[in-house]
Formats: C-alpha cells, structure tokens, sequence
C-alpha cells in the first residue's frame, strides 16, 4: 500500500462569538482538511487548525508522503523532521506552531489508512482499549448572542434547549449556568470547564461559584484563564476556590510562575500553555510546573507522540487531561481513540464540539450518550466523510475572507481600540 495522492482543503465553520483571553471568536472557525489516498483507492484522513502557514507547510510536506507507505511513519517522520523550522509557541491561548500540526494531521490520516488496510479500529494500533467510553467535560465560555457563521451577531434566540444556549448570551454568572445547564442537559456532561480570562477575576470565580451552587460538589469544575492573571491575582482567587475546583488551568504565564504559584495555593494547577513540547519537560520537572498536562495530538505532533507524553506523565507523577480548540469530527475521532488508548488519561476530555454539532462533515458523526463516547469498533477512524459537505465547507473558506485566526481583530470589531495584553489583571 503506498500513498499516491494528499489533498489539503482548507474550511470554514460557523463558529459562535466566544470571548476567551484573546479577545473573541471570529464567525467562523478555520480548520485544515488532510486526504491522504493510496494506490488501492483508499483514502485516510487527518484535521488540525487552520492557518495560511500551516497550510503552507502542509503543501511543502507532499514529497514526505507521497510515494511512502502509511505503515512507514517513522520514515514519513524523519523525512517531514528534516523540512521542520525550528519554531517557539506564541502568547495566545492556542498553539500555532505549524509542523506540530502538519505531524498531527499527516500520521493521523496513516493510523486511519493501517486501520483500514488491517481491518482494526486506531485504538488497537495504538496498543488496544484501556476503556470502552471516554468521557468528555462542557466546555462553557463566556459569549456574545449569536450562533456564527451566517447567523453572526443576533438578537437573544427563542429557540430552546442547546440550540438556543448555543445562540444566547452569557455574560454573567447566571448566564453561565443556564449555558451549563443546557450542554449539560443535551450531552450529559459531569465535568465542567470555565473558560476565562474575559472579566475581572471576582466575576470569573463568581461564576465558578454559581457552577458550584447550581450543580453541587459531586460535579468536577476547571476555570482556565490562559495565562493572564498576575501571580497575586491567581494566589488570591485560587484561595477562594481551594475545594471547589478539581483543576485550575494555566491561571498565569510560564513555568516558574506556575511553579511559584502551586507552591502558594491547594490546588492542582494544569497546562496546555506552559508545558507544551518535549522540550518543555526538562522545565517542568525543574519548576514543578504543574500537576497535570492537557495533552492534544494536533500539537504534541500526533499520536505516537501524546503516548509517549503519558510516559513521562506516569513517570514523573503527572496527571493526563486532553486540551481542545474548535474542531469538527475527524479531530473528534482521532482524540476518542487516543484516550481509549491511554491508561492514565483519567479525566474528563475538553471538547469544543458541541459549539460546532450540526456543522460536521463527518456523515457518522460520534455521538456524546450520558457525557461520553463510546470507542468505535470500525477499521480506522470509524468516520465517515460526506464529500458535498466538505465542499461547501471549503467554499464557505474561500467567502469568509479569513486565513488565520486572530481573536484580537475580531474583538477589536466590537470593541475599537481593545488590545491583547498578555497579563491582564
Ligand atoms: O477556543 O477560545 C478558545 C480557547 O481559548 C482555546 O483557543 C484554547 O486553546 O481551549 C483552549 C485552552 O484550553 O486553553
Ligand atoms: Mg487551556
């Protein structure tokens, strides 16, 4: 079997106004599409965030493929190693390093090629199952009304349930916990992440608070304010929320300052901001950094590697959370296989998914049942591609205008003069 063709489609989601650290979620999320097609007419297939200079890399990587084997992925590897950029992680809360993702998205699409060409599902050529489900965690953000995409900016929805939550706005505390309470309702979550880093730090732990009213303790909670809080801001809010949070993710920057505060506070702290390659890891150990490390296989360089990063997480005490930006259901897939594959991947995923269902390309999309997927037994992936889909979904790239994202543009359209600071408050 050897790879004869790769397509690369960039596309455009409806993506609703999120307000995060850096500012606000443009009307459509930018995801990259990877084809990969053999000389028997199969094709594997890959996701990863979209960007021009992702994309790029992507279209300089064809010769590292075409012609291999997806079996050869150590080749596949060293050949795309040899044409990699030495790159650092930017401030923003997400990853934009490109040859991570192009790793990601290419050995991707090779485990879902061997797991055709064998006959297995992913998680068995990733060692087998270490559970049946994978549970996953809400995700709520603070937004604006609105749904993305066409939608945009609307008046309050009347629509109810998730569909309306999704289009509703939630500003405050309280509409905090009506969000919650209908992703909760719809998906069946029993964990729940915060996204903040968006108002002052009282109103944040406010909400937390609210989540912990409305939901009781038996009910996980993670607040993530991507970096942007001072050291004293993070040690005084952390105080507040000692036995009310199962993690506090990235409250402030780098890996000394984490350190500094988890030596201030009782709390588990986790990343996917401040340990986020192998080369990070020597820090980690050095600054005790954090105690938990939100893997993600678009930017740890794939699957192989996330399995090695919960080595050194069992080695060296780590606990293993799985990170997520907006993604379709390729992406969706890929993480649900790894998890199941995973030992001590014990908590609750992040997902972005449910701000995106209904817009898949995927024609079999994975279904959440009481917060959880079951692991699909089907070679490869398991998913399904609906080509038309994917074809209107690139179209709607090429209209939207948009080639990277960049959050403080997009904010800065509701808020002229609002700027990204990397400490905040
Ligand atoms: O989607 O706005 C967002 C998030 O802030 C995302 O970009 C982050 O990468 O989910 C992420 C996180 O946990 O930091
Ligand atoms: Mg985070």
């Amino acid at each position: 079997m050897t790879i004869t063709d790769i397509h690369i489609t960039p596309i455009a989601v409806a993506d609703p106004p999120l307000l995060n650290a850096a500012g606000l979620h443009a009307p459509y999320a930018l995801r990259i599409i990877v084809e990969l097609v053999t000389s028997d007419g199969v094709s594997g297939w890959g996701e990863i965030p979209g960007s021009a200079k992702t994309f790029a890399a992507l279209e300089q990587a064809r010769d590292c493929v075409i012609g291999r084997s997806p079996f050869d992925i150590n080749a596949i590897t060293a050949a795309l190693g040899a044409i990699a950029k030495p790159e650092q992680r930017t401030m923003t809360p997400w990853d934009q390093r490109q040859w991570v993702h192009v790793r990601s998205a290419i050995e991707v699409a090779c485990f879902d090629l061997m797991g055709k060409a064998t006959g297995h599902p992913v998680v068995d050529l990733l060692g087998g199952k270490a559970r049946e489900r994978v549970p996953f965690a809400a995700y709520l953000f603070y937004k604006h009304a609105g749904a993305g995409g066409e939608l945009e900016f609307g008046s309050e929805p009347t629509a109810s349930g998730w569909t309306g939550a999704r289009q509703a706005s939630a500003l405050d505390p309280d509409g905090i916990v009506a969000q919650a309470k209908a992703m909760v309702s719809h998906y069946g979550f029993r964990s729940i992440k915060l996204k903040g880093g968006v108002f002052e730090p009282v109103v944040e732990v406010d909400s937390i608070l609210a989540l912990r009213e409305a939901f009781g303790p038996d009910v996980p909670l993670r607040l993530d304010p991507n970096a942007i809080w001072k050291l004293e801001t993070a040690i005084e809010m952390g105080r507040r929320l000692e036995g009310v949070l199962e993690y506090y993710e990235d409250p402030v920057r780098g890996q000394e300052a984490m350190g500094t505060l988890a030596k201030a506070i009782d709390l588990p702290l986790a990343t996917n901001m401040c340990t986020t390659s192998f080369s990070d890891l020597q820090g980690s150990v050095k600054w005790q950094s954090e105690s938990i490390i939100l893997s993600d296989h678009h930017f740890w360089g794939g699957l192989r590697a996330s399995l090695e990063l919960a080595r050194f997480c069992d080695a060296f005490g780590r606990g293993l959370s799985m990170h997520s930006n907006s993604h379709l259901g390729i992406s969706l897939a890929a993480m649900t296989h790894l998890a199941a594959a995973v030992p001590n991947l014990t908590y609750d995923l992040d997902t972005h998914y449910p701000w995106q269902d209904g817009h898949d390309l995927v024609a079999n999309p994975l279904k959440f049942e009481d917060g959880a997927i079951a692991v699909p037994d089907a070679p490869g992936l398991g998913v399904e591609i609906d080509r038309d889909r994917l074809a209107s979904l690139h179209e709607n790239y090429l209209s939207c205008g948009l080639t990277d994202r960049n959050d403080e543009v997009e904010m800065q359209k509701v808020e002229p003069g609002w700027t990204f600071q990397p400490t905040r408050w």
